[in-house]
This record gives structure tokens, sequence and C-alpha cells, in this order.
């Protein structure tokens, strides 16, 4: 901030005008929820979007383009800068320190830029953004083993964005672009600091959207970008006809910008997924679409298998002919159960009921769809990496799905909010690790007060032996047979102690509640055992086995030995979602904490997604929920106030000389010389140090009302001198 501190105390203390010019919250005075808010909306209405928080950024969401923000010229003004950090606060200041402290080679040398925030509050976006800054200060200077050919490296990895997207993003009731999946993207940079390759890993796709949509939400952008956007050529092809109806498909009559299939067509050829494969994979997502519509009735008699309406044989034969699988061995694989029993392990087949075959149809779509996305993110990879002797450190943009809670939750906003949980854990340590070392590199001595991490939530959810998790797990290693009521009073009773527990008492079905550090969530248990159990039938990963379809081929090789195919398949069914999903984030966790990281906290300042609307409770709920407010005011608790020693000493010199002149001089100057050499001169009063002086809220008033009272003095004694 380079306002004169005659300014920021003003604005500290009264004028609410200048509130949008503290540009880092911790500034603010003094530091509560609502001068944090205000200053905030004070910053949005005059189209200031980020402001610092300490070591950690707030982004607000602007929910509309604002021209200028992200030009290559601003890249360019941030990257040129002397001291970035003295420019407007930017995702670019973050961007460009973040690139600088890779040259600077201190270690750990490795950067994180971590986004967080809740669902719709513009962390892909941010990524995004963050992604052609690198694209474009870290620009490779050569085309890739000089083939102008093929697509130089930071093309591909920005194509990698619309991909991904189309794939792994969906419109919900929070986001009409929410991601439905968590990405950590690895930039990695050779020894000249250029971006010559990149890495992506990504957690847990919320697969359950291809077969089921909540109200008002929508599958896969990429679904309704084939049926919109398809030449009447690939729609003979596909069996795409215009008009046609998708039970998989609702909310198709919403026109998004994420629709644009010329998009997503292009970017797969740049990172060199041919028009032939492409189609493949365009024709099995149409399959997909065509098994959505097959339907199952009861046939009356439980020893017959289930029975298809007119239309849905249609269906069948086309979801057949799609994914090159015999209509037969389809229908046969949906309807009937292959048990193997007894000593000479005879085989029975028994027909299965009508929520068994809709149950195993919307398995075989899910287990496609997770395959190739999968794959796509494979192929993505091999086209972005290149060998890691030649980089040598990288930076990493995680964009995960954001803190989520539906009128109705199940074992994906479970899997999401942990994930969120462990986020804002990483967050607080990191906070107070930060805010601790830059204490200490001014001198000061400073305990930190009992902060209140999230530790007993993380309890609650992954902790040993007992937690949701571990009892998940259980349920599904004993294999019991569902029982969500029997369930509720297993978790109840095992996790009583934890106070983050408890359950919705006015509903019916089975729940429990987990208080969040964002907010309280109610879980549905229905169903929520079987989707951590996530079991493919046998007869379902065998027919796709024996499809005769390319991709599918890739997607579902033949295992190499026959035999033990059953035995891995039951080995893999102790494999559960959560105990994946754990596995999987601890592994980013570890990496995380190898790299320094950099927070952005974005915020999404009204849920209808309205443009420059600043809604004071949602921001309010969003600031205590992330635990910037508090993050602050730990960081503010002793010594809110920053004040450069140049301001400080201009401010208060008045009251050095009427000290002096009074003969008491507690804060002299041989007091401030001292300061200097030594870094740190405390006193009750105030403490001061090298490059700044750090100031509690109660000492500034009483320096001001000394201050004031000083001028008063001299005011008056001007005044006498002139009736004299
Ligand atoms: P999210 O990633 O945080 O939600 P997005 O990044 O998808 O949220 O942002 C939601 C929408 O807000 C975008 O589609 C844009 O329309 C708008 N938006 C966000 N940031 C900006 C910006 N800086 N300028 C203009 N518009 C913006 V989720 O993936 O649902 O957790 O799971
Ligand atoms: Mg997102």
């Amino acid at each position: 901030m380079n306002e004169s501190f005659e300014e920021e105390v003003r604005a500290f203390l009264s004028d609410e005008e200048k509130l949008h010019l503290i540009d880092d919250l911790t500034k603010v005075n003094p530091v509560t929820t609502t001068t944090v808010l205000k200053c905030l909306q004070a910053r949005y209405t005059v189209n200031l979007f980020y402001t610092n928080a300490g070591c950690s950024l707030v982004a607000l969401n602007p929910f509309q383009p604002i021209s200028c923000l992200y030009s290559p010229e601003l890249m360019r003004e941030y990257h040129v800068a002397v001291r970035p950090q003295d420019l407007k606060p930017h995702i670019f200041a973050v961007a460009e320190e973040t690139y600088r402290n890779v040259q600077s080679q201190i270690d750990p040398i490795n950067q994180s830029i971590i986004v967080s925030g809740e669902s719709g509050a513009g962390k892909t976006w941010t990524s995004r953004c963050l992604m052609k800054f690198y694209a474009s200060v870290a620009a490779s200077v050569t085309s890739p083993k000089g083939n102008e050919a093929v697509e130089r490296i930071e093309k591909r990895v920005l194509d990698s964005n619309p991909i991904m997207e189309a794939f792994g993003n969906a419109c919900t009731l929070r986001n009409n672009n929410s991601s439905r999946f968590g990405k950590y993207i690895q930039l990695h940079l050779d020894r000249f600091h250029h971006l010559s390759s990149a890495s992506i890993q990504t957690f847990l796709l919320e697969k359950t959207r291809v077969a089921y949509q909540a109200p008002n939400e929508r599958n896969f952008h990429i679904f309704y970008q084939i049926t919109k956007g398809a030449t009447a050529e690939e729609r003979l092809a596909w069996n795409l006809p215009e008009g046609a109806d998708y039970r998989w498909l609702p909310n198709s009559e919403r026109n998004l910008e994420e629709d644009c299939f010329e998009v997503t067509r292009d970017a797969m050829f740049h990172l060199g997924i041919d028009h032939s494969t492409q189609n493949n994979i365009f024709k099995v997502l149409s399959g997909l679409l065509h098994l959505g519509n097959i339907q199952f009735s009861n046939p009356g008699d439980e020893s017959l298998p289930c029975e298809l309406e007119d239309k849905a044989k249609d269906f069948v034969k086309t979801a057949g002919d799609l994914l090159k699988i015999p209509v037969e061995e389809l229908l046969e694989s949906l309807r009937i159960r292959t048990i193997t029993a007894g000593k000479q392990q005879q085989v029975f087949k028994k027909p299965c009921s009508r929520t068994e075959c809709d149950t195993r149809r919307d398995c075989l779509a899910k287990v496609i769809y997770a395959k190739l996305f999968e794959w796509l993110v494979l192929v993505i990879n091999e086209s972005i990496y290149t060998d890691a002797s030649l980089w040598t450190s990288f930076i990493g943009l995680l964009d995960v799905y954001g803190f989520e809670a539906f009128p109705e939750n199940n074992l994906e906003q479970l899997c999401i909010n942990y994930a969120n949980e462990k986020l804002q854990q990483h967050f607080v340590a990191h906070y107070l690790k930060a805010q601790q070392e830059e204490y200490a590199s001014e001198g000061l001595q400073w305990s930190f007060i009992n902060y209140q991490d999230n530790q007993s939530c993380l309890d609650l959810i992954e902790g040993n032996p007992l937690s949701i998790f571990s009892l998940l797990n259980e349920e599904c290693r004993l294999n019991r047979s569902s029982n969500p009521d029997l369930f509720q009073t297993r978790i109840e009773k095992a996790l009583s102690d934890n106070q983050c527990l408890s359950r919705d008492k006015f509903s019916k079905k089975p729940n429990f509640i987990i208080s969040h550090y964002a907010g309280k969530v109610c879980y549905q248990l229905a169903a929520m055992v079987e989707k951590n159990k996530d079991p493919i039938p046998p007869e379902l990963v065998h027919v796709l086995q024996n499809s005769k379809d390319d991709l599918l081929q890739k997607l579902f090789p033949i295992a190499e030995n026959h035999q033990n195919n059953t035995k891995t398949q039951n080995r893999a069914a102790v494999v559960t979602v959560v105990s994946k999903f754990k596995s999987s984030l601890e592994n980013l966790m570890q990496i995380l904490n190898s790299t320094k990281p950099h927070y952005i906290r974005c915020i999404k300042p009204n849920a209808d997604c309205k443009a420059m609307t600043f809604r004071k409770e949602e921001v309010l709920s969003q600031l205590q929920a992330c635990g910037i407010v508090e993050a602050i005011t730990i960081s503010a608790a002793g010594f809110p106030i920053r004040i450069s020693f140049q301001s400080f000493t201009d401010r208060y010199e008045i009251l050095r000389k009427s000290r002096r002149s009074s003969k008491n001089s507690a804060c002299d100057k041989s007091n401030c010389h001292t300061a200097k050499k030594k870094g740190m001169v405390k006193n009750t009063a105030l403490s001061l140090t090298i490059n700044s002086r750090f100031v509690s809220p109660t000492q500034l008033e009483q320096l001001e009302a000394r201050r004031a009272e000083v001028l008063n003095k001299k005011a008056f004694c001007i005044q006498c001198c002139w009736r004299r």
C-alpha cells in the first residue's frame, strides 16, 4: 500500500469512503468480520476484486467478464515489475511471486498455488487464468523437437482445459460449469525456467452423474455438445437424430456457453486425438445415451427375466450397435446374474429384479464413462509430459470441487467436502506457520493464541480406528446386507463423542449431519454403503471385454490370466471408494507439503451467480467458513496494524517532541536508532521493528488520543497567542 499513513489511519478509524483503499485485510482496524466485510464490499463496488489477506489472496467473483483484468499487457506488467506485490493485489502477483520463488532456488523450490472456495466461487476460472499467465511468461523458446506440425507445449497445456471441462464439468444447482473432479496440474520448468512439460493428476470423478442427474441439474457437458453440435452425417453415424429424447440428458433446452462442441474437438485434435478416435469416443457416448433409455418392467414371475417394452428393445439394439456388443449378450448381462456355488463350482443363472437391472444398466454406463475419462487424462498426459530429465522444478495448481451442501447429499458430497476439509487444515497450518516466520524475521516475540482447527471433523470422517470412513468400509468388508437404519445406529453409537456429528431428527430418512468448517451438511445414508462398494458385476466386465469396439477394447483389455479374473474382482471389491480417495488425497497432501504453498481464496458474492451483486450475509458466511477472518485475526491479534517505519515516525514525531519537551523520552530517537540496530525494541506501549511497526488497536487509539491531545494543546497555544 502506497498511501501515506495519514490516509491509512483515516481509513481505519472513521472514513469509510477510503475503505476501498485498503488492499490488505490485515490492515483494517479493528479486524472483525464486519470491517473485513465492509472493506471487501467497498472494493467490490469499485471493481477491485482482489484483496490480500496477509499471505493469501481473496478473490471475489465478478460474475461478468471484466475487460483488461486478464490481458496479456497486464500479465506483462506484473511479470516485469520490480516488486509485483506493490502493484494492485491480483492473481498475477501471486503467480509472479511463485515463479520468482522457483528462480530464487530457495528450498523448497517447487511451489503450489492452492485455489479454494465453495462451488461457483471461481476456482476453475482462476486456475485457467494462472495457466494462461505461465503459458505466456514462461513460454518455451523452441517448437517441440523442431517439429512445426506439433502444437507448442503451452498450447497443448491450455488445450487440456476444454477437454477436461467438457468431460468432467456439468451444470449443477450451484454452478453452470461445476467441476465434478479434482485436479492438480504440475507445470514443469526447465533450468531456464521455461515451461517444458506438464502433468495432470485427477481425483474421483463424480461418475454417478452419467446415469443420475438431480432435479434441475445436467449431465456432463460433452453429452450436450455432441447432441447439439454433431453434423448431419455424424448424427447418422452416431444414431443421434435431431430432437430425440434422452432420459440422461435433462435440461438440454438450456443453452450454455459450455455447450460448444467445436472447441472440444479442436483441443482434442491439438492433443493428438485424431478424428477417427474422436468419432469412436462420441459414438460410445451416444451408446450410453441409448443405454439410458432402456427401461425394464417386472415380468410378474420371479423366475423370468425382466421384460422390455418395444421402444426399449430399439434402444438396446442401438446401444448394442454403437458399443459393438451383440444385443443378446448385452441384454443377458443386464438381466441375468451368474452365480457360482457348491463344491463343484456349479454355475447357476438367476434373473435380476427390475431394480437390479436398473442398477446394472447404470453401472455399465458409469464404468465406461469413468474409464473413458481416465483414459483421456492418460492421453493428455502423454501429450504434455516430457522426460523428467528435461525439467528441474514445478509449479502445481490445485483446483478441486468446492464445498457443497445440496438438499440431498450422499457419498459424492462426503468425499468432496472431506477434500475441502483437508485443504482447510493445510491452509490454517500454513497460514500460522507463515505468520510465525514473519514475526520471527521481524524479531517479535509472539505466542499464538489457541486456534480451533478442524481436526475433530477430520477425525470424524477419516480417523482411526473409528470414523465414518472406517465404519463404511467395515460394512463393505463384512458385506452386510444394506440396512441404512441399522448403519445409522452403528455410526451414532461409535462416534457419539465427536461434537461434529449430529442427526436431522425431523427427517424420516436415515441420515447423519457433519458440522464442517464451512457449515453443517446432512448426508443421506440410503445407498451410501453400496456407493462405497461400487461393485461391478463380472458379467458387465465380460461383455465390455468382448466388445468389438476399438476404444472399448482399449478401455477394457482382457485380463492376461483368465482364471484369476473373478478372484481379482473379489479382492478389488475390498478397495472401497473412500479408501481409494483417502489414499489419493494423502498422496496429494504429501506433494503439497513438499512445496511452498500459495493460497487464493475464491469468494462467491451471491448464490444466484448475478453480476456485480454483493450479498453481505453470503460473503460473511464464506469468510467465516473458510477461516479467513480467524486467520487474519490471528495475525492481527497481537499487533494487527503494520505501519511503515517512516510513516510511523512522521505521524508520531510530534509525540516524541512533546515528550522531550516534558522531559519524558520513553520513545526518543536514540531508542529508535537502537531499534534499528538491534532489530527490535519492545516497551509496553508499542513494538518497534526494523521495517515496520506492529501496533494493537488499543495502542493505536492511545497514540491517536495522545496525538490529538498534543495537537489540541498546540492549537490552544496558538489561539492564546492570537488573543494576546
Ligand atoms: P468453481 O470452479 O469455484 O466452482 P468457476 O471457476 O467455475 O467456479 O466459476 C463459476 C463461474 O463464475 C464461471 O463460469 C464464470 O462465469 C464466473 N467467474 C468466475 N471467476 C470469474 C472472473 N474472474 N471473472 C468473470 N467471471 C468469473 V465448482 O467447480 O462448482 O467448486 O465445483
Ligand atoms: Mg471448478
